[in-house]
Parts: C-alpha cells; structure tokens; sequence
C-alpha cells in the first residue's frame, strides 16, 4: 500500500512522500530486517552472459567480478597493475614555440585556429595513455548442472562474501568467493550438502593476446605473459596468475589446460595473480615470485581460516559507518535488488538507498587499498581488452570523483593510492611544464594512466586544459584538512607548491580585462557556441576557481609550515588579480569570461559549480548572489545526464540545500540503464553506468548523500542541512567525518530535527555546529556562536567580489533556518548534545 508506482509528475511524487508520512503516522512500517543486516545485493537468476550483472569482489590488489552462473561459473579476474605499454612520456615539446601564437589567437576570438594549432603542438604525438586490462577468466563446468532450483546469490557488504547456491537433485551446492584483504589472493570455496557431490572441469581464458596457459601439475592451473602494446608504447608488464585447487576427498587431475575435479566432499581454490610493476618507472619485479610466495602464504590456511582473516581487515573500514535512512515497507525490502532498483524511483524505499550508500563504501575499500593503484574509470574491475577511455584516469573530473567519499566515509587511509598518484604527477609533470610551457612547478592535463603521463590527449577541444595538476594536488589540501596530519602536509608541500609555480608563470595578463588568465584554458569538453565550436578560451570560471584554490591552500600550508614567506607575498598578489566569478545575463554564473552561456546547453559537465562543490567558494552564507546564480545555473543544465554527472549533481544540490532536489537526482542515477532516456543510470550489480559502466558515480552519489546529511567546507559542521522529505521522519548515522578531526559517533535525527548528536574531537579545537533546532549539553561549555570560527580547520578564505551583469536578475533564495554554536574541545573526548525540546 506504500508503493507508489511511476509517478505522474515530480510533484505527485512529492505530494505522494508527504501522504506517505502522515498516513504512517507513529505506526511506522518495521523494517524488514534489523537496519544494518540488510546489507546484501541478492539475487535469484545468475549474471548469465551480463558482466555489469556480475557481483564485484577485490582487495585493491586483485578485482574479481563473479557471475553465479550454474553450469558453469565464470570469475573474471583484473590485477590493479596489469596494464598495457611500460614507462612512457607523451609530452609535445613543439608546444613552447607555438605557445605565444595561441595565446594571441585566443585573445584575438579565433579560437578554431588556435585548436587547431594546439591540435598539432600540444596534443600528442606519442600515447595518449595506456589501458588496463583484464587478466582473464577461470571457468569452472559442472557436469550434470543443467536443472537447478533454489538458485539464490548475494554480495554480503558486512563481510564481502560472493555466495551462490542451488540444488540438483537434491543436493544443494554452495559457492563462496573473497578477494582477501588480509592474504593477497581471491579464494573460492565449494561445499556441497551431501559428501562427494563435486565435480568440476577448470579451465581459463584471457583475452590477453600473449597469455600462455599451463598445468604444471594436477593441481595447479597457471596463466602469464606480457601486457599489450598500444599507441606506440611497448607492452612490457609481465603478470603470472596461479590457480590452486585443494579438494577435500575425491580426485584431481589434469590435462594441458585444465584441471578436474571428482567426487570431492568440498573445494577451496586459491588464486594468486602478481606482475614484474614496481612503481611508474621501474618494472624489474619478478612476477613469477611474487604469485608464488602470495599463493604459498595463503595455502598454509584452510578457507574458514582465510576468511576469518578477510573479513576482521575489511571490517575494520567496512564497519566505521552505520547508516538509517528510515524503514522500507517489508514487501519492498523483500525483493531482489534488480526488482528493488526497478522501483526505487516510485516507492519509497529508504534501505535501498542506504544499501547503495554502503555499497559505494564498500567499492572504494576493495578498489582503494593503501599500496595499491588508485581506484580507476572502473575502480579495479574491467573485463575487456579495449574498455572505454582505457579505463584509466581521466582527471578533468573523474577520478577526483572516486575520491570524495574517501575522507567523509572515514575511509581516510584508502585515499593514499591517489595522494600517491598525486605526488608521482607531480614527478613527471615538472618535465611537462618545463618542456611545453616553460613554466616551473609541474602541470598534468585531463588523463593520466599507471605510467602518470601527463601530456595532452585527445585532441585539444579536450586535452589542452591544464588543470589536472592543480585539482588533484587539492586531495592533498583536503586529506590535511581533515586529519590535521602535519607529517603528511609537510611532505605534500612542495607537491602543493609545485602546482602553484606552475600557474605563477603560467598566468598571463588578459588585454582587455586586465586579470591574470590561464591560456590556453577549457572549460572541461565544454564550447560556447560563439567560439565556433572549439572549446579554447582564456581565463574560464573553473580555472580561475581551481587556481584560487591552488594558491591559497599553499598559502596556508607555507603559514602552518612556516615557509617560503617571499612565496606567500607572490602568491598573496597573484591571487587578487585571478578574475572573479561572474554572474551573467541569465542570472547564472558564467562558465566563461564572456557572457556567453546558453541557458539550454545541458552539458554534463558543470565545471563552472566546482566552486560550489568540491570547493566551498559559492556559499550560501558568505556569497549569496553567486549561490543563487549557482542554483540557476544547475536548473539551466537539467537533472538527467551521465551517470557521474548526476552523482555530482547530487553534491550540488546538498550544498543548495535542497534535500529534495539532490533525492531527485539519486532517483535518477538508481534508475535501471536505459530507462532515462539519453542518460546515465544503474546496472543491475549497482554499479554506475555513464553508459557504459564507469564507477565514478557510484562514489559521486556517496559523497553527495553525505553532504545532505552533514557538510563541513563552510566554516561549521552543519547537520542536516538537506535531508529530503522521504528521510526526514526518522534516521541517523554514525562515523562519518567532519574537517578538523571531528568524528560524528552518532547523530539521529526525527521530523528532519536533531535529536541526538555524539561527537568526538580528534584534534580538539572549536567544534561549530550549525543544525536545525536547539540544542543542550551537560557537562560541556556550549554557547550561540557569532563571527568567524576559531577553529583554523575550518578558516574559509574570501573570494573576490563577483561581477554582476547589468541584465541579471539575481533572486537570493533562503537558506533553511539553522543556529550556530560554538563548543570548545579537547583531543581525544567525546561531547553529547540532545535537542532541547526533548
Ligand atoms: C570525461 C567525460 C566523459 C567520460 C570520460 C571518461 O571525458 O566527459 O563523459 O566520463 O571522462
């Protein structure tokens, strides 16, 4: 009776939410199982031929995607260093002669001839990155299995356990798969209820071209090679995967290329894949070696030992956060997830939405383990040879993406494969800079890959934006911000410096206007049509954004570190000469310097609201013009679009405020691939489909769910600041993190009010709150708090003015009533807070 099928407008559903909760009144539905125990995707047909139905498994080292399939069940392995090519560089030094002319045309509006130009100096002549590739597939035929019932599967997230079983006559088979996070193997467990039962042929595949496939023994099935060549580089990673297999009773044997299995009593298979990758530059490891001594440490444990082991190491992230969203109705919370997915945007179904909130936890833990690669276009999951955009790191926004979640989800420690990608651009882009721009510092455009090249690809409508650098070195910034780590900043200092450098000489004054402007610049794959089409320009907003950002976090770490004070004055004065945010004839703020958008392009990209979010220069309480021309700039682009592009736009939407508006895009990107027409959606495993699947917006719509639950980037830790209707009548959340060290043990919340709050202070300092009703303490110093917070963690730093167009009508929206109170506190201690009218 909760079920609200397709709605007919928006604003039914709306009316339709709020029928829901006076109906409900205090007879509230109980959910259909504990919250927190109903964190499974389940299902009961198996992933068939479908990939993106498959159920994702890894330990940032080794990615599996299990299938479930009956007669023959097919895990499809990826090794996060196995990619294509060697050690490469790709810059264009024919650059530098060319730059001025670009400049100049740029300047001069012939922006077409200066692609075209850029097209043929600083687009690449070499790679235009490396791939990541699959390592094949272990098949695993069952004779005899072709009428089956009882079929079920699931992902359990509590423990990351793939399990499938069915019944044959009788006997009911049960598979167990785990990417161990403690030993660095995937290993699969066969039972079955009556002994003898299993039997097995094993075989593997790889689309790999040079793979070779062995069975040195009856035991062992055994895959290696080297890695593709692509675009010029030669492929020179060398992987070799083991395959174990312990069978319990029975018999094995095996031919040139596969393994069988006989009457066995039950089966645990060990697989162990390993490359020569050492780091970007040096590839002399010894894969053979490595298989081996991983494998061997895994075969002293027997399955239930190993999985003992994985699951305290992954619940010791997993288990950080706890989320309720409110109860779904039991016949709702009862359906397999494809059929919970194909609802979610016409009921009500607040479980499902918090499944998904920790499944995207759960995909940046097994994607993103310290040591390992940074989670990619597809996390560590790609099961062709030619993926989409190599499956690699495209850095104009994406893999930023991946990473928003990493601090807010107390996830902190899985942001380090980035922050190490960071520092390792910074390595190679000094090169680039120096080459192409002649500037110092170090620069990277819009894609990196496992070789952290940083020239530009492409083409120039895409590639000739200088700004990968400058936006993920802010990771850094962040990870700061939010441990308080001085160690860390200290060594990430001259990595933020580096990138200031490069926009101190990289910087030049515009003719016209004065400002100093990035040029060649882009607005990310995104052109005016007053341009002709070609996306060049000079000083765009999200450049501008991004450089403030640069400048003043080196600001404030050379402050803290005290350093360079001559480096702080230059960069004190550069600052204020960067142009402003202007806000143009649409009452929208501009993507370019001139007011040229187009209140109808929907383009994905919505770069311009970087300084909405992931920055915190457009804010409700210290800029309200660029707010609300913020909010009319993202009613101008429209919901529907790619999957990542709604992920952001749910963040967005948290920043303005409006719950209601970010649950709207969740509904949009929780929508079945396909249904949305010409837009992004959701596959069947959850995973986020541009289309094609791309992980992305998985993570994007994490951090924005957090964001309408908690935010921090503007001068407070402000609770509840857009929770939407469906949420509003009871939840909370506990773990998750606020900027300057403060952990949210536990925060509930009825009628969308606080009505406990438990916060501990890691790093001690000024805790300001802002939250929706008044609070009390006991024991605790809490007063109404004014000015600017105390705290240095939260210092936000004053933007210039903006530049109002004479045309704009700029209509300041409200912001949610809220109070603000300051609570001095000490590291290490835990403070309590009860709504006052309780
Ligand atoms: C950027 C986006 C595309 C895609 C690609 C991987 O180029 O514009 O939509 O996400 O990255």
């Amino acid at each position: 009776m909760y079920i609200f099928r397709k709605a007919k407008s928006q604003l039914f559903i709306y009316l339709g939410f709020s029928f829901f909760f006076l109906s409900l009144g205090t007879s509230a539905s109980q959910p259909a199982s504990a919250p927190g125990s109903a964190m499974k995707l389940w299902y009961n047909k198996p992933a068939g031929k479908v990939w993106e139905s498959a159920l994702p498994l890894g330990n940032g080292k080794l990615g599996a995607m299990v299938y479930g399939n009956v007669q023959t069940e097919r895990i499809q392995l990826n090794e996060h260093t196995l990619w294509s090519g060697s050690p490469n560089r790709n810059d264009n030094p024919l650059a530098l002669d060319s730059l001025e002319t670009i400049r100049r045309l740029i300047f001069e509006g012939k922006q077409k001839q200066a692609e075209n130009l850029a097209n043929k100096v600083i687009i690449s002549k070499q790679s235009h990155g490396q791939i990541f590739g699959p390592a094949g597939e272990l098949h695993l035929s069952f004779p005899g299995h072709d009428n089956y019932t009882n079929y079920y599967r699931e992902l359990d997230l509590e423990r990351a356990v793939a399990k499938t079983s069915y019944t044959v006559a009788d006997v009911t088979y049960t598979r167990e798969v785990i990417a161990s996070f403690a030993e660095r193997v995937i290993a699969v467990r066969l039972t079955a209820s009556r002994p003898g039962s299993i039997s097995f042929t094993a075989s593997f595949t790889s689309p790999q071209p040079n793979v070779k496939i062995q069975t040195p023994h009856s035991r062992q099935l055994t895959f290696s090679g080297t890695t593709i060549d692509h675009e010029g580089v030669k492929g020179m990673v060398k992987y070799k995967g083991i395959t174990h297999f312990s069978p319990e009773g029975g018999e094995i044997s095996s031919s040139d290329t596969s393994i069988t299995v006989k009457s066995s009593n039950a089966v645990t298979i060990y697989i162990s894949v390993a490359t020569n990758f050492n780091n970007f530059q040096d590839i002399s490891g010894n894969e053979n070696n490595r298989a081996t001594s991983h494998l061997t440490s895994a075969l002293r444990m027997d399955f239930s030992k190993i999985l003992k082991g994985h699951i305290s190491s992954y619940q010791k992230y997993f288990n950080r956060v706890k989320i309720n969203l409110g109860a779904t109705n039991v016949s709702e919370a009862s359906l397999p997830t494809n059929e919970r997915l194909k609802n979610f945007s016409s009921v009500v179904d607040p479980e499902f939405a918090a499944l998904y909130y920790q499944f995207g936890r759960y995909l940046l833990i097994s994607s993103s383990q310290p040591g390992g690669q940074p989670a990619n276009l597809q996390g560590i999951w790609n099961g062709s040879l030619r993926p989409a955009w190599d499956s690699k790191y495209t850095i104009n926004i994406n893999a930023q993406m991946n990473y928003w979640p990493a601090e807010k989800t107390n996830l902190s420690e899985l942001h380090e494969p980035f922050l190490r990608m960071v520092k390792e651009l910074a390595a190679t882009g000094q090169k680039t800079a120096k080459d192409m721009y002649g500037a110092r510092g170090w620069v990277a455009h819009h894609n990196t890959d496992i070789w952290r090249t940083t020239g530009a690809v492409d083409g120039a409508f895409w590639g000739a934006w200088t700004n990968g650098g400058g936006w993920t070195s802010q990771h850094l910034w962040e990870h700061y911000l939010y441990t308080g780590d001085v160690a860390f900043l200290k060594s990430a200092y001259p990595i933020l410096k580096g990138a200031a450098l490069f926009y101190i000489d990289y910087l030049i004054e515009h003719p016209k206007l004065g400002y100093l402007v990035a040029n060649p610049d882009e607005s990310p794959e995104n052109a005016p049509a007053a341009h002709q089409g070609s996306s060049l320009d000079a000083g765009v907003t999200m450049t501008n954004q991004i450089i403030f950002d640069v400048f003043s976090s080196t600001i404030r770490a050379a402050e803290l570190l005290k350093k360079d004070k001559a480096f702080i004055d230059t960069l004190v004065r550069t600052r204020d000469r960067l142009a402003p945010m202007h806000i143009g004839q649409h009452a929208q703020i501009q993507e370019w310097l001139d007011d040229i958008d187009d209140p109808r392009d929907n383009h994905r990209h919505v770069s311009h609201l970087y300084g909405l979010f992931p920055s915190n220069q457009i804010s409700a309480y210290r800029t309200p013009d660029l707010f609300s021309a913020a909010k009319t700039t993202l009613l101008h682009r429209g919901d529907l679009s790619t999957g990542w592009s709604m992920g952001w736009k749910v963040n967005w939407w948290a920043r303005l405020q409006d719950g209601n508006h970010a649950y709207k895009l969740i509904q949009n990107q929780l929508t079945p691939v396909g249904v949305n027409r010409g837009g992004g959606g959701t596959y069947d495993n959850l995973f986020d489909a541009h289309p094609p699947f791309q992980i992305d917006g998985n993570f994007g719509c994490v951090s924005g769910m957090t964001e309408m639950l908690m935010q921090s980037a503007d001068g407070s830790v402000h609770l509840l600041p857009a929770v939407p209707d469906v949420w509003r009548a009871s939840g909370s959340i506990s773990g998750i993190k606020a900027v300057g060290g403060f952990e949210i043990v536990q925060m509930e919340w009825k009628n969308a009010q606080l009505t406990k709050l438990v916060v501990k202070s890691l790093l001690g300092g000024n805790l300001r709150l802002r939250v929706p009703n008044a609070l009390k303490t006991s024991g605790t110093s809490m007063v109404r708090a004014t000015g600017e917070n105390t705290n240095p963690f939260y210092k936000v730093e004053t933007t210039p003015k903006p530049v109002i167009s004479s045309k704009a009508k700029v209509e300041l929206i409200e912001t949610s009533e809220s109070l603000l109170y300051d609570v001095a506190t000490r590291a290490g201690k835990t403070y309590t807070f009860q709504a006052q009218d309780l």
